[in-house]
């Protein structure tokens, strides 16, 4: 019998990516998210993690003097887990190269882009002001390179004229829940493999696009 899949979940803010993870995973045996944890010890999200049951810490980067010392303690506090994933749901502070070199091939990150298109922040601004008419997110392993790694999988949305960018991240996180969900279940289920070329392949799938049933 195989070992149950641990994650550890990272957030600032309102966490509906963990929603979406969390729900996701509670259709599996194999898998259990054994903390949540922010930056911002106000972030809504570790209230509805708490409700769940499941552990949360917050370790908040202002208590810190450089951004070593907090991505230290943080390292720190997702070891006590002992987690097989670490998963960044809308987190927000950049990690520093030896946070991402000690947590490499299990470290991933949700962007709400097609990248490399559009790296940073505000992305559907960036979006806009482009003139982009296909959008949407990437979920990836994270390296020292910021919004740079291997690609797991991508979903896609349209951009349509007149788009605020409140709507298009509506749009967008939809499709992010979607995509992360299945991202952790293939995770948990010990499918996703990464190649030396830095290239990934999820057994049994051929195709990690996500997006609307257009054809
Ligand atoms: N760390 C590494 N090393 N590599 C990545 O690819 C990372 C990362 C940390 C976070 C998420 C990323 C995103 O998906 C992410 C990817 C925050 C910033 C940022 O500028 C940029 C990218 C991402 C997350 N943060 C500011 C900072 O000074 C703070 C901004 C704020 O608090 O609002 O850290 O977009
Ligand atoms: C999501 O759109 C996520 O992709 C984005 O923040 C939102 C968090 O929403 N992440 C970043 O911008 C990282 N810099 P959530 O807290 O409801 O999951």
């Amino acid at each position: 019998m195989s070992q149950s899949c641990r994650f550890v979940i990272l957030i600032s803010g309102r966490g509906s990516n963990m929603e979406a993870i969390v729900d996701a995973l509670s259709g599996l045996q194999n898998a259990k998210v054994v903390a949540v944890m922010s930056n911002e010890p106000e972030a809504a999200g570790l209230a509805w993690a708490q409700e769940k049951g499941i552990a949360t810490r917050t370790v908040c980067h202002r208590d810190y003097t450089s951004r070593e010392s907090f991505d230290k303690a943080l390292a720190k506090s997702i070891d006590g887990f002992n987690p097989d994933y670490v998963l960044l749901a809308g987190f927000m502070r950049i990690l520093t190269p030896g946070f991402a070199n000690q947590f490499e091939g299990r470290l991933i990150n949700i962007h709400p882009s097609l990248l490399p298109a559009f790296p940073g922040l505000h992305t559907h601004r960036q979006a806009l002001a482009f003139g982009v008419q296909w959008h949407g997110c990437t979920v990836h392993f994270v390296t020292h390179k910021l919004d740079h790694g291997p690609v797991i999988a991508q979903g896609i949305v349209p951009v349509h004229d007149g788009d605020t960018e409140a709507e298009l991240a509506r749009r967008v996180l939809a499709m992010e829940h979607q995509v992360y969900g299945q991202v952790a279940c293939w995770l948990a289920d010990g499918r996703v493999q990464q190649h030396v070329d830095g290239t990934v392949t999820v057994a049994g799938i051929h195709s990690r696009a996500f997006g609307p049933q257009l054809l």
